[in-house]
């Protein structure tokens, strides 16, 4: 009967992948290299083989989002395993070799965003309360898989996946990536691709850094010289450039599809040179300075003392606002060296009504607690742990972005071709040996909601350079994030890592070899 021929066919598979595959089969779960690390894994020695019979089922009667989670699941499986895997949903009982997407909510373990895999012979069960639990059971299914599957050209398989349980739900409700496209402008494309990244670890917010002194890259309709002059360089002089209103909504979207969250962050008072640029009238003295393309910071600044400033805040804030279903809107208040502390207090006072009278939440760099925060906003601590203590001393949150850590712009060592060194050296074992609950006394558990990786761009122009800094830092950010501390260690991890080599390699991510790392990649 036809079970003993899937079953023949299934030996002969891993018998074969014995002899050729390039990653070797295991049916040992707890022999995975998931980043991040699942909280609980229990192996049960077999194997689930996805066949040309396979489909991803779905609950029926469940949410439109499921058929769009199981159809991102076989875009994603289709091409290299070639077995056409379609999406089921008329309610027709599951068979052999077949995923199922189910929600329940009645799992108060898993959260939201939390799932659990079950994984027979006969069936691969992803369950979560969430549709967005339901996305990151579906990135462990693509790293339990041989890594050519990410390949997008028809791979020989076979296509097993060890039987057992995996039960799996995130430490912190916020992890991320910060994306500097001011000093160098990055455009839509660069932006999703980041945004797959960050989907395959389980990361679910990207915070677009999205003005500086070197320019203005959103588009805002009533102050259109912003990015019709302040748009128009970048580091180094190139040519710059800017999202217009559609491509940032577009961008929103496909991150809401990867269930990550877009937090848009305009810098202010200070690093403001472009918008200066643009208007004379935001200028004390009404005078425009020229664009700039130098790295210096800290010598631009609002006239934080006359009523148009606040005009034009609230103008941009307004339509970006109406452009983001995040909770947030991110008002920078780094590094305002130009600003006097008395002017730098009263502007974010005034400037957290405005974020408040548009819907958002307020987050801003740690200088911020100098100011009169909001009781839900948030101070990002990327520099002084006095500022950070100052927010939590106000009953503020903490985002821990360590620049010491967590600066993804670091270079790795000396002889890094881009990133700066101003804060740190940061190799990937420095980048993954932290504790936010720990690094600062004073700042615990209660006051973080989360661990942000900034990627600033003063040095990289292209985003190939870019990966070369985020990766392999972010999937031990991503780890640090996801998997409680008691589980993380190093010398365990550089393993996983190690795994991840050939699969960074065929998705084509220019990852910097770190020597400390014993990388399972193909002659290049
Ligand atoms: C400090 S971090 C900055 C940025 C620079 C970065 C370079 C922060 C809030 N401000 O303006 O790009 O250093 O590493």
């Amino acid at each position: 009967m036809k079970h003993t021929t899937l079953l023949l066919s299934a030996i002969a598979a891993l018998l074969l992948a014995g002899c050729n595959a390039k990653t070797p089969v295991t049916t040992d779960l707890a022999k995975n290299n998931i980043i991040p690390k699942p909280v609980s894994v229990t192996a049960e020695g077999g194997s689930f083989v996805l066949t040309a019979k396979s489909d991803i089922h779905v609950m029926p009667g469940g949410p439109e989002e499921l058929a769009s989670i199981a159809g991102y699941l076989a875009d994603k499986l289709n091409p290299s395993t070639g077995l056409g895997l379609e999406v089921v949903s008329d309610g027709k009982k599951p068979g052999r070799g077949d995923i199922m997407l189910m929600l329940s909510d009645d799992d108060a373990e898993l959260g939201d965003e939390g799932y659990e895999l079950v994984i027979t012979d006969r069936l691969l069960t992803v369950t979560a309360n969430k549709p967005a639990g339901l996305f990151h059971g579906i990135q462990t299914i693509r790293q339990l898989l041989p890594h050519e599957v990410e390949a997008d050209t028809v791979q020989p398989g076979p296509w097993v996946i060890p039987t057992g349980t995996i039960r799996d739900w995130p430490s912190y409700g916020h992890r991320g990536e910060m994306q500097d496209v001011a000093r160098h402008f990055f455009g839509p494309e660069d932006v999703k691709r980041f945004i797959d990244h960050l989907a395959l670890y389980k990361m679910n917010v990207l915070h677009m850094h999205l003005s500086d002194d070197q320019g203005w890259r959103i588009e805002i309709k009533s102050w259109p010289n912003l990015t019709a002059h302040g748009a128009k360089t970048e580091v180094g002089g190139g040519e710059g450039g800017y999202f217009t209103q559609e491509e940032y909504s577009d961008i929103v979207k496909y991150a809401a599809e990867r269930y990550i969250t877009i937090i848009p962050e305009i810098d202010m008072p200070g690093h403001t040179n472009a918008a200066l640029s643009s208007y004379p009238e935001l200028n004390k003295g009404g005078k425009a300075p020229e664009l700039y393309t130098g790295i210096k910071v800290g010598f631009s600044t609002l006239d934080t003392r006359s009523e148009i400033t606040y005009k034009f805040v609230d103008d941009v804030v307004r339509e970006i606002a109406a452009l983001t279903p995040g909770k947030y809107f991110h008002i920078g208040g780094d590094e305002s060296h130009s600003t006097k502390i008395e002017d730098y207090i009263y502007f974010v006072n005034r400037v957290q009504e405005i974020v408040t009278s548009h819907g958002k939440s307020v987050i801003g760099w740690d200088e911020i607690a100098h100011a009169t925060l909001k009781p839900d906003a948030i101070v990002q601590y990327w520099a002084r742990s006095a500022n950070a203590l100052k927010g939590i001393s106000q009953g503020a949150k903490v985002l821990m972005s360590p620049c010491t850590y967590a600066y993804t712009d670091m270079k790795y060592d000396s002889t890094s071709i881009f990133g700066l060194s101003w804060a740190a050296y940061i190799e990937v074992d420095r980048a993954y040996s932290w504790d936010p609950d720990t690094l600062v006394p004073g700042i615990s558990r209660e006051n973080i909601i989360g661990v942000e990786a900034p990627l600033w761009a003063e040095t990289i122009s292209t985003f190939r350079e870019a990966e070369y800094l985020i990766f392999p830092r972010l999937p031990g950010y991503a780890e640090i994030g996801w998997t409680p501390a008691a589980l993380r260690s190093w010398d365990e991890y550089r393993e996983r890592l190690a795994s991840h080599g050939r699969r960074m390699q065929i998705m084509d991510i220019n990852f910097y070899r770190s020597p400390l790392v014993d990388w399972e990649t193909t002659e290049e």
